[in-house]
Order: structure tokens, then C-alpha cells, then sequence
């Protein structure tokens, strides 16, 4: 009897593995990934959404090489560890290419391991350096990086706003420290930096550090991190009277930043990128966007062009096999949201220019 049973529990393990290959075969999986809850969600929905738009459009004109397409959304609560386990999760799953992850300390663990696995993955917002210079061919990236925007950050403080002296803090982070770091280089010797240090993510109150930079006097102080943390250095260096203004990168480019920091962010610099929505290219984008979900995020056309490069390069080469595909990804220019998206040796966009970006009336608005 007992035989008999094990007989039927294996048969249907079978069944069961028959019923999934056979529905593998059938569609096509992209994995879309970032943090979908903590405090950096907004920027894994704004992912996730820009992901599932570009889906629906191509499953609307009948999929992909015949196939339907379905996106498989992760959540990597924008930690390093559960970036792997997501990595081997959509690995797993069979998942042909990958839009995320959002976080530098996220996708530069996670690159190794859909690089060995042959799966293609395009990054819309991670910007340290390393993630492409690990000469994994399947590692793309439709943003700049942050030697780029430190430069110009760099260049705005000493012609600009021209300060006799400076503090620099960032959150510990891949991004966040790798940010700080390219900024000092580029500004060189030509500001005094009074204050280097790291601040420790999610806490609550920023006061002590905050204190001690104001007893060095800085005329600015540069911050290295996301808009969490961004958001309530600013309002509690309001708080105890530290009027200098922050300096900061790509990952306080959003309206959730303003929203933490209040009144506060009146005067706050950020580096980003051109702002698209006069771009004829994105028209379509913005307006079935925002129809959908809302307002894009500061990384939702990347991450909409990051899915459609992974789907075109599917539809021309008649594959979903990662190195293929990542040999055409290399060679190609995408016609995108942006416009012309080309990459360089390493998986780089040819073209990723910074500007600089003020908080004023409560709103973005890019520094002429
Ligand atoms: N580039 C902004 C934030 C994402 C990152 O960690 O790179």
C-alpha cells in the first residue's frame, strides 16, 4: 500500500513539473526588481509600474516571438542579501531578463550571479561605477554614473556656489559613500573639506552629526545617500540652525524628499539628469504613465526603456538566450523614451548628462 502511495505522490510530482515546463514554454518571463516596501518603495513601484506598462503594451501587439509576456516583480527591500536570494529567485524561475535592481549595493552582488546564468540585466538608476566595470557582458545600465555626476557637482560648488569651506557626509552605502568619494575628488584641493563622515542609515535623528558639522563652520555640506535620509538631515539641520545648504545626487531626485524635509528643502542642490518630458520620444510614455499610475518617478522612463531594450533585443534576435541577446544590446541604438540609447564596452549609455537641480517653491527646478 505504502508503495502504491509513493507510486501516485510521484506520478503527480511529475504531472506537476510537466504542467510548469510546459507553461515556461509558453510565455516569456522578465523580472522586474527593486524595493517594493521600506522607505525606498516609491522608487521599486515607480520600477515595477514602468515594467508592467511596457509588458502590457507588447502583449497588446501579441507578445514576443508569439509568446505572452509576463513580469515577475521582486522586492529586494533595497538590501544586498535579499538582492542575491531575488536574483536566485527569477534564476529559478527562468526569468530571460531583468530590469532592476534600483539600489548600487543591490545590483553589484546581484550582477554575478544573472551573469553566470546567462540572464541579461539593465539597470535604470544604479550609478557606482563598479556595476559595469566587472566585464559581465550581460550588465547594462540606462543611467550615468556617479564619477560623472560627482564631477558636476564638484564644478557647481567651486563656480557657483563657491564656498571657503565644505562638509561631506554619505549614508555607508555603495552609492551613497561611492558618491561622496568621486565628488571630493573632483573638487580637489579647491575647497577647504572641514567635516568627512558616514551617517548611519534609518536613524531617526541626525542632530549629534548634524551638530558637529555645524561647529566647523561649512558655508555647504554634500550628502551621499537617498531621500529618506536626505529629507531629515535637512529638516533637522533647520532645526538646530545649520543654514548651509546640502549638495546631494541622483537618489534625492524625488517629491518624496521635498515632502520629508518640508520648508526645509527650499535651497537643497541635486544632480540629475535633464529633465524629458519636452522630448517628443517620451510623449507617449508620459501620458499612458500618468493615466495608469500617476506621475512618473525620476526613474520610470529608464526603467520603461530598459524593458523595451530586453523585448527588442528578443523580437530581432528570435532568442531569449542571455548572450545573444547581450551581443545585439551592445551593438544596437534603441530608439527610447530619451531618444537614441547606445551603449559602450562595458554596458554604459553613451550619453548620460548631469545637471543640477534646486529646490525652489516647494518644487524641482533645474539651476540655469
Ligand atoms: N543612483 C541613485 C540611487 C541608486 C543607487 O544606489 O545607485
Amino acid at each position: 500500500m505504502r508503495k502504491i502511495v509513493r507510486s501516485m505522490m510521484i506520478l503527480s510530482l511529475l504531472a506537476a513539473l510537466a504542467g510548469c515546463a510546459k507553461d515556461d514554454s509558453e510565455v516569456i518571463k522578465i523580472g522586474a526588481v527593486g524595493p517594493m516596501t521600506g522607505d525606498q518603495s516609491k522608487m521599486g513601484t515607480d520600477l515595477k509600474n514602468s515594467v508592467e506598462l511596457a509588458v502590457a503594451e507588447w502583449n497588446e501587439r501579441g507578445g514576443v516571438l508569439g509568446k505572452k509576456i509576463v513580469m515577475i516583480a521582486g522586492d529586494d527591500q533595497a538590501d544586498p542579501k535579499q538582492a542575491v536570494s531575488m536574483a536566485n529567485k527569477f534564476i529559478n524561475q527562468k526569468v530571460v531578463g531583468v530590469v532592476g535592481h534600483w539600489n548600487s549595493s543591490c545590483s553589484i552582488p546581484a550582477s554575478k550571479y544573472y551573469n553566470d546564468e546567462n540572464v541579461v540585466m539593465i539597470t535604470p538608476a544604479t550609478t557606482n561605477p563598479k556595476l559595469t566595470l566587472q566585464g559581465f557582458s550581460r550588465v547594462f545600465r540606462v543611467c550615468g554614473t556617479d564619477d560623472q555626476q560627482g564631477r558636476i557637482a564638484a564644478e557647481f560648488v567651486v563656480n557657483k556656489l563657491k564656498p571657503a569651506r565644505i562638509a561631506v557626509i554619505h549614508d555607508k552605502t555603495a552609492y551613497g559613500q561611492g558618491l561622496a568619494e568621486y565628488f571630493k575628488k573632483a573638487l580637489g584641493e579647491k575647497v577647504k573639506i572641514v567635516f568627512y563622515n558616514g551617517i548611519v542609515l534609518r536613524d531617526a535623528d541626525y542632530k549629534a552629526v548634524l551638530t558637529a558639522i555645524k561647529e566647523t563652520k561649512p558655508d555647504a555640506y554634500f550628502f551621499g545617500g537617498v531621500y529618506p535620509e536626505a529629507g531629515r538631515l535637512v529638516r533637522q539641520a533647520n532645526e538646530i540652525g545649520l543654514a548651509a545648504p546640502m549638495i546631494t545626487g541622483d537618489g534625492v531626485f524625488d517629491p518624496t524628499f521635498i515632502d520629508i524635509a518640508g520648508k526645509a528643502a527650499e535651497g537643497a542642490f541635486v544632480t540629475f539628469g535633464r529633465d524629458p518630458s519636452g522630448l517628443p520620444t517620451a510623449q507617449s510614455f508620459i501620458s499612458k504613465y500618468t493615466a495608469r499610475y500617476g506621475s512618473p518617478g525620476p526613474y520610470s522612463l529608464n526603467a520603461y526603456d530598459a524593458a523595451n531594450i530586453i523585448l527588442s533585443a528578443i523580437e530581432k534576435t528570435g532568442t531569449t538566450d542571455g548572450a545573444k541577446l547581450a551581443a545585439y544590446i551592445s551593438k544596437t541604438t534603441f530608439k527610447g523614451g530619451f531618444g537614441d540609447i547606445a551603449f559602450d564596452k562595458n554596458g554604459d549609455v553613451k550619453k548620460a548628462p548631469y545637471v543640477v537641480w534646486a529646490v525652489r517653491d516647494g518644487k524641482f527646478q533645474q539651476v540655469p
